[in-house]
């Protein structure tokens, strides 16, 4: 009787050291994500959409395909992106003021889940249509 006992504790024990070892392949996190956006001087972002998980590292290289300057920052959705500046960028993302045929590459954690605006701020180009959308899903 007794080793019938210790046998069905060590069954117990090993199915408990298998259900807790499982768990090593669980992923830590949403992947990171790189995306590239070019701007122009028809003010177009191309892609106009973005969509990344909340969490994800997001490496963003805003290319300014144009000759003109441009630049990417994102907004919260509610905002008024005709009146928007450089300082409005949501939680600082942004890529700065980028001259003419030149790139900037920068990384941020993809927010809370919504949708949220990317914009050029200057003047006139977001008027123009210089305005995309950055949905951020849980
Ligand atoms: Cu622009």
């Amino acid at each position: 009787m007794k080793r019938v006992l210790f046998v069905l504790m060590l069954i117990i024990a090993a199915a408990f050291l298998a259900a807790c070892g499982g768990g090593g392949e669980e992923a830590s996190g949403p992947e990171p994500v790189s995306f590239t956006v070019t701007g122009d001087d028809a003010f177009v972002y191309d892609p106009a959409s973005l969509s990344v998980a909340t969490g994800a590292e997001v490496t963003l290289t805003f290319k300014n395909i144009g000759g003109l300057d441009h630049n990417w920052i994102l907004v919260t959705e509610d905002t008024d992106v005709l009146t928007v500046t450089d300082a409005n960028a949501y939680a600082g993302i942004t890529a700065g003021m980028t001259t003419g045929g030149t790139e900037k590459t920068f990384t941020f954690t993809a927010p809370e889940p919504g949708t949220y605006k990317y914009v050029c701020t200057v003047a006139g180009h977001a008027a123009g249509g210089m305005v995309g959308t950055l949905t951020v899903t849980e």
